[in-house]
């Protein structure tokens, strides 16, 4: 049988990439995305020997550029199986009143409507061939809101709330949707928060042995292989340090 066929966003780092490996090394059919074309093309030259892999180069908050990229999907590549909306970044760090408009602009772009968009562009398709399995990934931060979180923590609500949305809507269709929530990730995600400043990024995860983006790429292989009546809708995972979004015991 044909192996299903995964289109996975942010695919040039952290969760996103590591799950990419993982699924080429179980021969899924891999359309790998992101904005950074050298690093999708080296991940397609690195997993020829294992699967077929297309690369699309595209920025998730350009609404015109995702609906053209799923557009111009080849016929063998057309019929997606798994969605995984895993795009994400939070930008900042700091108190509502001293926030960054930008920054929050960004966060809602990439998180909520780069979500919605590649949704909205992948999801008829799925609702034509009555099969499909859309995988969010969400964040402690949507359920457990955090001191100067605030935007960030706001735009995972909303792909907590999107998920559960989706799962109603697409009922009927017999559409799988699964939400992962992770908390600490050590991957470019704080790097990316503080703008490049290592040192307050390295401090996030110091004293206590964080989860590494394979940690998740092994849950997100798990979920999109259980037999086709079960859907694990919704997965809270946390490095066994952290007991909530404040709460880590380091050492
Ligand atoms: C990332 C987890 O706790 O840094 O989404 O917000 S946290």
């Amino acid at each position: 049988m044909k192996k299903p066929t995964v289109l996975i966003t942010g695919a040039t780092a952290g969760i996103g990439k590591a799950t990419a490996e993982l699924l080429a090394e179980d021969h899924f059919n891999l359309i790998i995305c992101g904005r950074r074309e050298e690093r999708l093309k080296e991940l397609q030259q690195k997993f020829s020997s294992k699967t077929n892999v297309l690369t699309l180069t595209f920025d998730v908050s350009k609404k015109d550029e995702v609906f053209s990229a799923i557009k111009s999907l080849p016929d063998d590549f057309n019929e997606i199986d798994v969605l995984i909306n895993n795009a994400g970044n939070a930008h900042g760090l700091s108190k509502i009143q001293d926030g960054d408009v930008e920054d929050w602009e960004m966060m809602l772009d990439i998180n909520v409507k780069g979500l919605l968009y590649l949704s909205r562009a992948v999801l008829p398709q799925m609702v034509r061939q009555e099969s499909g399995h859309i995988i969010n990934i969400g964040s402690i931060a949507g359920i457990d809101v955090y001191e100067n979180g605030n935007v960030y923590c706001a735009t995972k609500a909303a792909v907590d709330a999107l998920s559960k949305g989706m799962r109603i809507d697409l009922n009927e269709a017999g559409i799988k949707v699964s939400e992962i929530k992770p908390g600490a990730v050590d991957t470019e995600f704080s790097a990316v928060r503080f703008k490049g400043d290592k040192e307050k990024a390295d401090k996030v995860y110091e004293g206590f042995e964080p989860l590494v983006a394979r940690d998740i790429a092994e849950i997100i292989h798990f979920v999109i292989t259980r037999p086709s009546h079960v859907n694990i809708a919704d997965l809270l995972v946390l490095p066994i340090a952290q007991a909530s979004a404040t709460k880590i015991h380091r050492k």
